[in-house]
C-alpha cells in the first residue's frame, strides 16, 4: 500500500516537456511491463481476503495514469502549436507559386487592338459558322471560284451554303450590312481552311482584317494606316513596301512586306534570301462588295486589309513552327511569362 501511494505521488507530479519524456512516462507507468503491470502480475500472490482491496488500488492507479497520460499528450501538444507560432516569420516571402500566361495570339491580338483602337477603329465579331454569302457572294468571289472548292473550305455535311468561315471578311460584311458610314472596325478571330498540318499551314489560324469606308477614302490613307501600325508593332527602322496583288475583295489590291526583322534585311532563311517578308493582303474595297451591302460606290469608298495574327507572332518572337500555337506545351507557353 505504501508502494501504491508512493506511485500516485509520483504519477500527479509528473511532467513532461519532450516526446521524450513522454515516451518514458509511457514506459512506466502505462505499457504492459510497466510498475503498474507488476502490480497486476502480483495479484496472484495476495491472500483471497486482501484480492479486493488491492484489485481496486491497482485499477485505481491505472486509471490515474491514463488519464495523467491524455494530459501529458494534451499539454506538448498545445505547447508545440503556439512554440510554431511564436516562431514563424511573418515577414517572410511567400512560397513560390506558378502563374499562368496569356497565349502568344492572346498577346498579338491584344497588341493589335490596341494600336488600332488609337487611331479610332473598334473591334467586331461575328459567327464561325457562316453561310455562302456573307463568306464568298458578297465579297464578289465568282460562283466558280477555287476557294469555294471542297478541298480549300470545311463545309457543314449535306448544306453546301454553309462553312466554316475562311477569313473574317465575312464579319466586315455583317458590319456593313448593319451600320452607315464611316465604318472603322477590325475584325480579329479564328479562320478555318482544309489543309494538311504542318510547320507552314494549319487548318484553323487566327486573323485579323481591318475596314476603313467613308467619303474621300483612297489608297494614301490604306498606306499611312499600314505605315502607322507596322512602325508600332516592329519599331520605328522598319521599312515597308507595297507589291500589287489579286483578291476578289479588292482593287486595286497589294500585299505588304516589311524588311525582315530578323536578318534587319541582310538575308536570312525567314526571308529567303530577299530581305523582306509578307505580313498582309490589302486593297481599294472593290465596288462591288459596297453594292451588295447596299452602300453606295459613288458616294462611298474604303480600304481593307488582312493579316495573319500567327504570322505577326512568328515574326515577332521568331517562331519557326505553326503547331506550336495549339499543341499546349508549357515549355514554350511559359516563355510568355513576362509579356
Ligand atoms: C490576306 C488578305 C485581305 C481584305 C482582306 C476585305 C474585307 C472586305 C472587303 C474587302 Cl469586307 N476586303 N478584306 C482585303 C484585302 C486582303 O486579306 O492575305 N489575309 C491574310
Amino acid at each position: 500500500m505504501a508502494d501504491i501511494n508512493q506511485l500516485k505521488q509520483e504519477i500527479t507530479s509528473f511532467k513532461a516537456q519532450t516526446q521524450e519524456q513522454l515516451e518514458a512516462f509511457r514506459i512506466k507507468y502505462i505499457s504492459r511491463k510497466s510498475v503498474i503491470g507488476q502490480l497486476f502480475g502480483q495479484m496472484k500472490d495476495i491472500p483471497n481476503e486482501g484480492k479486493k482491496a488491492f484489485g481496486q488500488q491497482i485499477n485505481e492507479l491505472k486509471n490515474l495514469a491514463q488519464e495523467k497520460f491524455q494530459e501529458l499528450i494534451a499539454q506538448l501538444d498545445h505547447q508545440e502549436t503556439t512554440q510554431t507560432a511564436d516562431s514563424m516569420d511573418l515577414t517572410l516571402p511567400s512560397a513560390w507559386a506558378p502563374i499562368g500566361s496569356s497565349h502568344p495570339i492572346t498577346l498579338i491580338r491584344n497588341e493589335i487592338i490596341d494600336i488600332f483602337a488609337k487611331i479610332g477603329f473598334n473591334v467586331s465579331e461575328g459567327p464561325e459558322i457562316e453561310d455562302d454569302w456573307h463568306n464568298f457572294t458578297a465579297l464578289n468571289f465568282p460562283p466558280n471560284h477555287p476557294a469555294r472548292e471542297m478541298q480549300d473550305t470545311f463545309f457543314i455535311e449535306k448544306d453546301p451554303d454553309i462553312a466554316l468561315r475562311t477569313h473574317t471578311s465575312s464579319v466586315q460584311i455583317r458590319v456593313m450590312e448593319n451600320e452607315k458610314p464611316p465604318i472603322r472596325t477590325l475584325s480579329p478571330g479564328r479562320v478555318f481552311r482544309n489543309e494538311a498540318i504542318s510547320a507552314r499551314a494549319h487548318c484553323i489560324f487566327h486573323q485579323v482584317e481591318g475596314l476603313y469606308v467613308d467619303t474621300n477614302v483612297s489608297f494614301v490613307d490604306l498606306k499611312q494606316t499600314i505605315y502607322y501600325f507596322v512602325k508600332e508593332m516592329f519599331g520605328a527602322d522598319t521599312k515597308i513596301r507595297f507589291r500589287p496583288s489579286y483578291f476578289p475583295f479588292t482593287e486595286p489590291s497589294a500585299e505588304i512586306d516589311i524588311s525582315c526583322n530578323i536578318c534587319g534585311g541582310n538575308g536570312c532563311n525567314v526571308c529567303k534570301y530577299t530581305g523582306w517578308v509578307e505580313i498582309a493582303g490589302s486593297g481599294m474595297v472593290d465596288p462591288n462588295v459596297l453594292k451588295s451591302v447596299n452602300i453606295d460606290p459613288e458616294k462611298y469608298t474604303g480600304f481593307a486589309f488582312g493579316m495573319g495574327m500567327e504570322r505577326m507572332a512568328m515574326l515577332k518572337w521568331q517562331i519557326n513552327d505553326l503547331r506550336l500555337f495549339t499543341e499546349n506545351d508549357v515549355r514554350f507557353l511559359e516563355q510568355f511569362k513576362s509579356l
